[in-house]
């Protein structure tokens, strides 16, 4: 079965298709599902997403006390245990965004901002969606680069926890990892070999993303640190992650592109790569196992992929 993809990075304005699986207005246990006035303040941040098109610069919002008041109880929880958690590369980009990027206790970044200090750093651009994006889109936009980025705020009530992705977790959990060259790679090299991936694959990515970019530990001066971003971006799993309880393994790709995973509460097992280095080598050896009836090559001068 043939699948559409983009060719080009203004493609994406196709890719926009969003799963409801954790949208507020449906699921019930979603923190805001009882909170008009919240569900009504996301659909508004949400406009921006929709009326986004590639190119244009991304409207900033002005967020309101209570949003920044959630954002600055994560911020400071989190700061404190990234010093003994995060891996160097992610320490080493956070600095950064502190200094040239608003990131404080008392300030939400604007993604404009970031996504400018972003493309200087790796080239990579942040575009803004309204939710949780379809595997297969999200995955697709990573092959130019481009990070599909939320720009609403978790509700209130619950500032250490989130179902869905949104700011706190893009800013604090993706974002300064996407500011390091060989990460920026690894994540590139996954969309790249998503294009026109057949259902079955694109599944099989969607994990290896799960418990690499989302999940991964990796090895430093002989400790084990966390990069994945649904760990930087939850005080809980963060210390978790690293504490004896969970199983950890060597990273494999063949094995993590199976392994199942939890979207409901911590993950039992996380694969630990020796490096990024380590992780994009083992990875590219995998991909060159998938089955497509052609390859995709990206052209960096006119950001799209020439099909071979
Ligand atoms: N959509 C959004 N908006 N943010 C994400 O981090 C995200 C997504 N992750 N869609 C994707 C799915 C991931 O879980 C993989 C590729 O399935
Ligand atoms: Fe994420």
């Amino acid at each position: 079965k043939f699948h559409w993809f983009p060719k080009k990075i203004a493609d994406l304005d196709r890719c926009h298709h969003l799963v409801t699986k954790f949208d507020p207005d449906l699921d019930q246990d979603h923190p805001g599902y009882t909170d008009p006035a919240y569900r009504q303040r996301r659909k508004m941040i949400g406009d921006i997403a929709f009326r986004y098109r590639h190119g244009q610069p991304i409207a900033r919002v002005e967020y309101t006390e209570e949003e920044i008041g959630t954002w600055r109880e994560v911020y400071s929880t989190l700061r404190d245990l990234y010093v003994t958690h995060a891996c160097s590369e992610y320490l080493e980009a956070l600095c950064l965004l502190e200094r040239h990027c608003g990131y404080s206790p008392d300030n939400i970044p604007q993604l404009e901002d970031v996504s400018c200090f972003l493309k200087e750093r790796t080239g990579f651009l942040l575009r803004p969606v309204a939710g949780l994006l379809s595997a297969r889109d999200f995955l697709a936009s990573l092959a130019f680069r481009v990070f599909q980025c939320t720009q609403y705020i978790r509700h209130s009530s619950s500032p250490m926890h989130s179902p869905e992705p949104d700011c706190v977790h893009e800013l604090l959990g993706h974002v300064p990892m996407l500011a390091d060259r060989t990460f920026a790679q690894f994540s590139q090299s996954l969309g790249l070999a998503s294009l026109g991936a057949s259902d079955e694959d694109i599944e099989k990515l969607s994990t290896l993303y799960w418990f690499t970019v989302e999940y991964g530990l990796c090895k430093q001066n002989g400790e084990v640190k966390a990069y994945g971003a649904g760990l930087l971006s939850s005080y809980g799993e963060l210390v978790h992650s690293l504490s004896d309880e969970p199983e950890t393994r060597e990273f494999e790709p063949e094995a993590a592109a199976v392994q199942g995973y939890q979207d409901q509460t911590y993950q039992p097992v996380y694969f630990v790569s020796e490096s990024f280095s380590d992780a994009k080598e083992k990875f590219r050896r995998y991909v060159a196992g998938i089955k497509r009836p052609f390859s995709v090559r990206f052209d960096p001068y006119t950001s799209s992929v020439e099909v071979l």
